[in-house]
């Protein structure tokens, strides 16, 4: 038997993309420093004409989703990292905006099987968005380590157990792939013939 730990150093080049919403960039903006600066104290080449980070900007911590599906599905990254900031207005739009993108982003990662890290800040004020993006600490920074330590666990696992029937979406494929059809998926023919007398 095994016992498989993510660790923070690289054995192999790894890749990141970064999706970062612009609502609230004052705050998001900061939560992107913090990242940066993890991975890059951390060997990663940040820079975007580099090899191993990708950004890619969204209007809002809604449309983080579905981006971050469409670019796990490339297949081309260890980590997708999700940078957001929902702070709570007078109107339910911050229950339903935080949940889709909460909901949205652990989607992503179980259909893909790529890890997908939640930066989603969720906070009542502005004031406790800042000072959880920079003034008292940067949660960029341990979205980073997450990313790192998931990317790291993945490859290992990867590399030790064969899941052949675990079915990954592929780039190419719209919809998600056919289940494998196991002997109690038979298909039975149904005519009208008789119906009408
Ligand atoms: N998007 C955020 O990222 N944070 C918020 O606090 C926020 N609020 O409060 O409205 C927000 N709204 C925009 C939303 O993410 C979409 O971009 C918009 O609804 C268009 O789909």
């Amino acid at each position: 038997m095994a016992v498989f730990e993510g660790t923070f150093t690289q054995d192999t080049p790894l890749r990141f993309a970064i999706i970062i919403a612009r609502f609230n960039d004052l705050v998001t903006g900061k939560l992107l420093e913090g990242c940066q600066d993890c991975l890059k104290r951390h060997g990663i080449d940040v820079n975007p004409q580099g090899t191993q980070v990708d950004y890619v900007w969204v209007p809002g911590s809604f449309e983080v989703p579905l981006v971050a599906r469409k670019i796990a599905l490339t297949q081309q990254y260890d980590a997708v990292i999700c940078l957001g900031a929902v702070i709570r207005g007078q109107t339910p739009h911050f229950d339903y905006v935080s949940a889709e993108a909460a909901k949205g982003i652990a989607a992503v990662g179980f259909q893909t099987g790529v890890p997908v890290i939640f930066g989603i800040l969720t906070t009542d004020t502005m004031q406790q968005a800042l000072e959880r993006a920079g003034i008292k600490g940067n949660h960029g920074w341990e979205y980073a380590m997450n990313a790192l330590e998931m990317a790291s666990l993945m490859r290992q696992i990867n590399s030790r157990v064969s899941t052949p029937n675990y079915p990954v979406y592929q780039a190419s494929s719209v919809e998600p792939p056919a289940l494998p059809i196991t002997p109690q998926h038979t298909v039975k023919t149904v005519t009208t013939e008789g119906l009408n007398e």
